[in-house]
């Protein structure tokens, strides 16, 4: 099976998993990225089951809204029943780096707010320790030689993103060489540095469930 396939098959998984749960009045988060882009495609054959959307970043907006599924703005919503969204590393225990997309903090914030976060992703993702795929960091602009000062004490390399603005109007500081063996702690320090937005791991929050597209199928872990 292609990489393509793979993100094609948990991204109907994940439609499986929260079919029986839709209900009319249900507002779904969703992610970005080429697995939640194969999510929002299959989402639209069942858009009469549930109410809409709130997207993580413009370009899911857009394409939600192309399938004419509505997108409310998440400060009109209390709550999101689940996320259903990518990732760029998962650890065994869910613990997520994401934010490859520039889509991190939107992303972080729509997690914040759902009861459940469902993550899909093809078996290349899944690794013992993070750290292989440069953690995303998004940081407020005239910030960014403080910040990355920072990063390198705490052990990284971090290389800027050049011709990136994020949603936000921010920089993205991808750092390389870390190998993150305590990710609650990580992302802690990281956000504690003046002039970080956020950061890409999601551990404090991690994914409730992963769907994992694999060879042998669409392996379930919580
Ligand atoms: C989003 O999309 C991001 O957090 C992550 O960077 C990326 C994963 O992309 P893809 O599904 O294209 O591999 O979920």
């Amino acid at each position: 099976m292609t990489q393509d396939e793979l993100k094609q098959a948990v991204a109907k998984a994940a439609l499986d998993y929260i079919l029986p749960h839709l209900e009319s009045d249900m507002i779904l988060g969703i992610g970005t990225g080429s697995t939640a882009n194969f999510f929002i495609d299959a989402l639209a054959e069942v858009k009469t089951r549930f109410d809409g959307a709130v997207a993580s970043s413009e370009a899911s907006a857009e394409r939600l809204k192309k399938h004419g599924i509505p997108v409310y703005d998440l400060n009109s919503v209390s709550e999101l029943r689940f996320y259903i969204d990518g990732a760029d590393e998962s650890d065994a225990r869910l613990n997520l780096i994401k934010g490859g997309g520039a889509a991190l903090t939107r992303e972080k914030i729509v997690a914040a707010v759902s009861r459940e976060f469902v993550c899909i992703a093809d078996e290349s993702k899944l690794v013992d320790v993070l750290g292989n795929f440069p953690l995303p960091v998004e940081v407020i602009p005239m910030a960014r030689s403080h910040v990355a000062r920072e990063l390198v004490k705490l052990g990284g390399d971090p290389a800027y993103r050049e011709d990136v603005v994020t949603d936000n109007g921010n920089v993205i500081l991808d750092v390389w060489n870390m190998s993150i063996t305590n990710p609650v702690e990580m992302e802690t320090k990281i956000n504690q540095i003046t002039g970080v937005v956020t950061n890409g791991l999601f551990a404090s929050r991690p994914a409730d469930v992963l769907l994992l597209g694999t060879a042998e199928g669409v392996k379930t872990l919580k």
